[in-house]
């Protein structure tokens, strides 16, 4: 078993996507272990993406994920971590595949839904900051 971190990021809640993103991660049987809403402060989020620092979206980033609340979840499953990351599909919306969350419902490359977290180190650093 093993363990992953996604967020429902603010355009995924406004847009009232959180029943149906969850519902998709308990009809594949993650088991949710950790589950919670907040707002990113600016310090918080800078942390969280402090990778794409020197990016030249990092401001447009930052910006939309403190814009508003957010829903962050460890779930933990058999192979977590590459299901979740099929499961919610490309970074480039134009790219995510029909079925996968991004590509069913993202908008933008920035407004995207959701994040999950890309390996096991960065799940460790991520849902310490959030959790
Ligand atoms: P992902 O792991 O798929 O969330 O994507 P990345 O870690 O590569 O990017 C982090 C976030 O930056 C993505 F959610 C989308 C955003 N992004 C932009 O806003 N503009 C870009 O040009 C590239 C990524």
């Amino acid at each position: 078993m093993e363990q992953t971190l996604f967020i429902i990021k603010p355009d995924g809640v406004k847009r009232h996507l959180v029943g149906e993103i969850i519902k998709r991660f308990e009809n594949k049987n993650f088991n949710f272990i950790k589950l919670k809403m907040f707002a990113f402060d600016k310090d918080n989020a800078t942390k969280f993406y402090y990778i794409h620092k020197d990016k030249s979206f990092f401001h447009e980033l930052i910006s939309f994920i403190t814009s508003g609340e957010v829903v962050a979840a460890v779930i933990e499953g058999n192979n977590a971590i590459q299901a979740t990351r099929l499961m919610v599909g490309s970074t480039n919306y134009v790219e995510a595949e029909p079925g996968s969350i991004r590509g069913d419902y993202a908008l933008g490359l920035t407004s995207n839904i959701i994040h999950a977290s890309d390996s096991k180190q960065n799940f460790e650093i991520e849902s310490k900051i959030i959790f």
